[in-house]
C-alpha cells in the first residue's frame, strides 16, 4: 500500500531582506512621502513577517527612528516627522527589523537627504558701519567691502552675493562679484551755497542692499541700509590739537634731546 505521509511546516528557518536598501529623499518631504519599500523572503510556508523600525544605536542619531515610520506588512517607509538636511545631515541610516514571530532579521536603510534652498542668505556687511564716509569718489570706486553668507549645504542653494534689490541705483553698483559696493558714477562733494557754505544734505547717499543666494526659487534678506556721506576732498586733512605749542627746554639740553612730540589727528 501507499502511504501519503503529509509533512507539517514549522517555522524554523529566519526571515532574509532581499538586499541592502538605499534611498534618497528630499529635505522637508512632507509626512507620508513614500522612501522606499523594503522586502524580505521567507523559506517557511507559515508564519507572517512583520516588519519594524529599531531605535538608532549611536545617541546622536536617536531621533532617527521617530523621523520615518514603516507599515509592519507591507515595509513600506514613509517620513513621518522633521527631516532637515542642515541639522541632521546628509545621510540618515535607519535600522529595520523583520520577525516571523518566532526568528527576527535586521538590516540598515540608508537614506540620503538631498538639499533644498531653504535657508536665507545672511549679509555680512562690515560691523556697526551704517554709516560710511567718502571723500570726493572717482566712478566705480569701491566704498566698502560687503559679504553674504548662506547655512545651506550645497551649490547653488548655498551660494550667496549681495545685490541692489528692487530698482536699479542711480548712484550705486554691486561689482566684484556681488562682494563690494562701489559709485555707480563720480559723485561730488555739494554745499548748501554755490562755492561756499556748509556741506549739503545730498551729501548724504542712503543704499539698500540685500543678500540673495543661487537656489530656485532664490531666497533673499534686507541687509541694514547705509548711509554713505561725501566729504570734501580735504575733510581727512591732518589736525594738530592746538594752533600753538610752548615748551621750556633747559640750557644745557644736549644734541638728541627730545623737546616735544607733535600729535596730528584726522
Ligand atoms: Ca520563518
Ligand atoms: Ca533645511
Ligand atoms: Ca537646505
Ligand atoms: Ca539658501
Amino acid at each position: 500500500m501507499t502511504v501519503d505521509v503529509n509533512v507539517q511546516d514549522i517555522n524554523d528557518n529566519y526571515p532574509r531582506f532581499t538586499q541592502l536598501f538605499r534611498a534618497s529623499i528630499y529635505e522637508n518631504a512632507s509626512p507620508g512621502t513614500v522612501v522606499l519599500q523594503v522586502t524580505s523572503t521567507d523559506a517557511d510556508e507559515s508564519g507572517v513577517t512583520r516588519y519594524s523600525l529599531l531605535p538608532s544605536s549611536s545617541a546622536s542619531s536617536s531621533a532617527v527612528a521617530d523621523m520615518f515610520a514603516i507599515d509592519s506588512e507591507a515595509g513600506t517607509i514613509t517620513v513621518a516627522g522633521d527631516i532637515d538636511r542642515e541639522s541632521t545631515g546628509d545621510v540618515l541610516v535607519v535600522r529595520v527589523a523583520a520577525n516571523d514571530g518566532a526568528y527576527h532579521a535586521e538590516t540598515t536603510v540608508t537614506i540620503d537627504v538631498l538639499d533644498e534652498n531653504d535657508v536665507a542668505p545672511v549679509c555680512r556687511l562690515p560691523g556697526s558701519l551704517n554709516a560710511i564716509q567718502t571723500t570726493e569718489d572717482a566712478r566705480l570706486t569701491v566704498i566698502v567691502n560687503v559679504s553674504a553668507t548662506d547655512a545651506d549645504e550645497t551649490s547653488p542653494n548655498r551660494d550667496a552675493v549681495i545685490s541692489l534689490p528692487g530698482s536699479w541705483s542711480r548712484d550705486f553698483v554691486v561689482v566684484d562679484g556681488g562682494e563690494a559696493l562701489a559709485w555707480r558714477r563720480s559723485m561730488p562733494f555739494q554745499t548748501t551755497l554755490p562755492g561756499g557754505g556748509r556741506s549739503s544734505p545730498l551729501n548724504a547717499h542712503r543704499v539698500s542692499l540685500a543678500a540673495v543666494d543661487g537656489g530656485r526659487p532664490c531666497l533673499w534678506t534686507s541687509c541694514q541700509p547705509l548711509t554713505v556721506s561725501v566729504l570734501a576732498e580735504n575733510a581727512f586733512t591732518p589736525q594738530f590739537a592746538l594752533s600753538s605749542y610752548s615748551v621750556a627746554v633747559p640750557n644745557n639740553a644736549s644734541v638728541g634731546f627730545t623737546v616735544m612730540t607733535l600729535h596730528a589727528r584726522y
